[in-house]
């Protein structure tokens, strides 16, 4: 039985805690291996096997169904504090088959015992700039890569503080399991402190939205930090909100600090109350116990999997989209969704300006004004001719990834831009844009870009003839970009966000008279048949060439009416929208007209 069949018939329980247990082995520096391994528990697997094994032993007698490898630490990052970075693979693989083992022995057909691989937070955190993705990513690799190949069940990445760690582990993971052509599942668990957010500020549910994308990820979760009692509010919004069984590995209560050692008082007994809660009440899936939990919790904790069943969730998935710190839902109530377009080099000359002048703690500036406004979201796009697009994403991306409390659309043309600016962003993106005007070709490249860093993504109506202009051909685009991302590449019609693209009404060309109009009819046919797929409109697109007034009152009475259509989200200047009824009715029902293409008025002659 694998460890998923296993979690269909009732809740599973993990081990406690390791360091509790070989605290309480009191080992001495010998066992380490000597005095500059003291402290180094990952090496024990080594210097001490049996110390390693006596913990695995006492957690799978008091009746755990997963126990976790003693590689919490195992990362070459973290291993290289004790110069010992080269055996990061050796130790992580050493480690598994120990116990897979131990697991063996305690196995059977009613009762299979799982080995889950720990893989730690380590001690960097990428969106502080202590490490880069790729160097993060690398250094997992390996760590996973000995787990993998010594045997573990199934991966546990655990107490994570950020968001981008648990990113870099994920890449790693689908790199690792395309090597291996092998696939095990894998548990994603945070760490929320008391202040109730991950150690960056992450919410739970910004948290729930950069990971729900990633469809090999099988667990969501959190451990560490806190007791359940502090976790309650959490656990249950990963209980109603997630898509995927939540995981809960709680301290034993919150440690006290005793002359710099901490204590941890939870007893067995209101862990147990607590679990049943979490289990029977709210319906998590998969316990267990962290820092400061020892064998007498876990023993209650297994008994009690014996007699309860998690409850049956009722989910509701919003689809959003988040910045380090919360999600934003990819509609809104009332609509639209607000995208700020002024990050935007070809879209404001002083955003532009100050790109131009490298001045980018200025541009976050920018940025926090359309937050100001009631901005929901910010497109960002620094490209300039001549410039290098990718060092400016980078150095725009490592300020706003943590100076920008809502969720960015990465607009670019550029693929080695888009990456560059998934790779340092903790939140969930949504990347502006696909196209088919070089057929597949730019699917081929941004949708692994999308599906390898969980973003979700524009898609623009346009084809190999170019910008379509009836509603007709709009949407005949948008179902062959729904066929070919989720069929070929994994996409949810959820993670697809249509733009049906409008002309100018303002260039007075006969061309394109009907051009807001398809636009607008297209948005309702998209909605119609495909009601999980989302909309947006660059509104500003529809007035370029009219003077500032106009431009307000034929953009204001576009949105309005797109979004009578089906519209869920607006590139907009943030504070310039006006509501309908503060628009005068005179140039309320030109614009309408102008719109509808109503035109009663002859057009004025060009002189020769
Ligand atoms: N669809 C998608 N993405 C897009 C667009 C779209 N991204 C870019 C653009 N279109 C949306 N962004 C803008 C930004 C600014 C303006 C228009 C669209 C704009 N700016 C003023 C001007 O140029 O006159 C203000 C200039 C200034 O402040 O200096 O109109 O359609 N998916």
């Amino acid at each position: 039985m694998t460890f998923l069949e296993a979690l269909r018939h009732r809740p599973l329980v993990f081990d406690g805690a390791t360091g509790t247990h070989l605290q309480g082995q009191h080992l001495t520096s010998e066992d380490f291996g000597g005095e500059h391994l003291a402290g180094c528990n990952e090496y024990l697997v080594r210097s001490k096997p049996d110390a390693v094994a006596l913990v695995h032993k006492d957690y799978l007698e008091a009746g755990a169904d997963v126990i976790e490898t003693d590689t919490f630490g195992s990362a070459s990052i973290v291993l290289v504090e004790y110069d010992l970075a080269s055996l990061a693979y050796d130790l992580s693989k050493e480690a598994a088959i120990l116990a897979k083992k131990v697991a063996a022995d305690y196995s059977s057909s009613v009762k299979p015992r799982f080995v889950a691989g720990s893989i730690g937070p380590t001690t960097k955190l990428p969106s502080l700039g202590h490490i880069g993705f790729d160097d993060m990513r690398e250094s997992f690799y390996s760590q996973m890569a000995g787990l993998l190949d010594g045997g573990v069940d199934l991966f546990c990445i655990e107490t994570c503080q950020d968001i981008l760690q648990m990113k870099c582990a994920l890449a790693a993971c689908q790199d690792l399991f395309a090597e291996r052509k092998r696939q095990i599942p894998v548990i994603a668990s945070v760490t929320i402190e008391t202040m109730g957010t991950m150690l960056m500020g992450t919410e739970i549910g910004a948290a729930l939205t950069a990971l729900e994308p990633f469809d090999f990820v099988s667990l969501i979760g959190m451990n560490c930090a806190t007791g359940p009692k502090e976790m309650e509010e959490n656990v249950r919004y990963l209980a109603q909100n997630s898509t995927k069984p939540v995981f809960c590995m709680p301290n034993a209560g919150l440690p006290e600090n005793i002359g710099g050692v901490a204590h941890y008082h939870l007893t067995p007994e209101e862990m147990e109350k607590w679990m049943k809660h979490f289990v029977a009440d709210l319906g998590v899936s998969v316990i267990g116990g962290c820092c400061g939990t020892t064998q007498k919790h876990i023993k209650r904790l297994s008994s009690l999997a014996e007699t309860i069943t998690s409850k049956e969730r009722h989910v509701t998935w919003t689809p959003a989209a988040a910045s380090i710190y919360s999600a934003s839902p990819l509609a809104q109530e009332p609509a639209p969704v607000i995208v700020g377009e002024r990050c935007n080099t070809n879209g404001s000359k002083k955003f532009r300006d100050l790109i131009l002048a490298e001045d980018y703690e200025a541009a976050v500036g920018v940025a926090r004004e359309q937050v100001k406004e009631g901005a929901h979201m910010l497109d960002l796009c620094v490209a300039y001719v001549g410039r290098d697009e990718v060092r400016d994403m980078r150095e725009v991306m490592k300020l706003f990834n943590t100076q920008v409390t809502l969720p960015l659309v990465i607009d670019s043309t550029e693929y080695p831009v888009i990456e560059e600016a998934l790779k340092l962003y903790a939140g969930r993106a949504i990347v502006n844009s696909i196209n088919m005007e070089d057929g597949e070709e730019r699917m081929a490249h941004v949708l692994p870009l999308c599906k390898r860093y969980g973003a979700a993504v524009i898609a623009l109506t346009i084809d190999e003839q170019g910008m379509a202009k009836s509603r007709e051909k709009k949407f005949e685009i948008a179902e062959r970009i729904i066929d070919i991302s989720v069929n070929k590449y994994g996409m949810r019609e959820e993670d697809l966000i249509f733009d049906t693209l409008t002309f100018t009404l303002g260039s007075g060309d006969d061309e394109f008279r009907k051009s807001a109009m398809e636009t607008i009819e297209a948005i309702r046919m998209i909605k119609s048949a495909h009601p999980k797929c989302k909309t947006i409109l660059g509104v500003s697109n529809v007035s370029f060439g009219l003077n500032p007034h106009s431009r307000h009152v034929l953009n204001s009475v576009f949105l309005h009416y797109a979004i009578e259509a089906g519209l869920d989200m607006a590139i907009v200047h943030s504070g310039k929208i006006m509501p309908l009824h503060k628009i005068d009715e005179k140039g309320r029902e030109l614009a309408r007209k102008l719109i509808f293409d109503e035109r009663e008025w002859e057009p004025v002659k060009k002189a020769a």
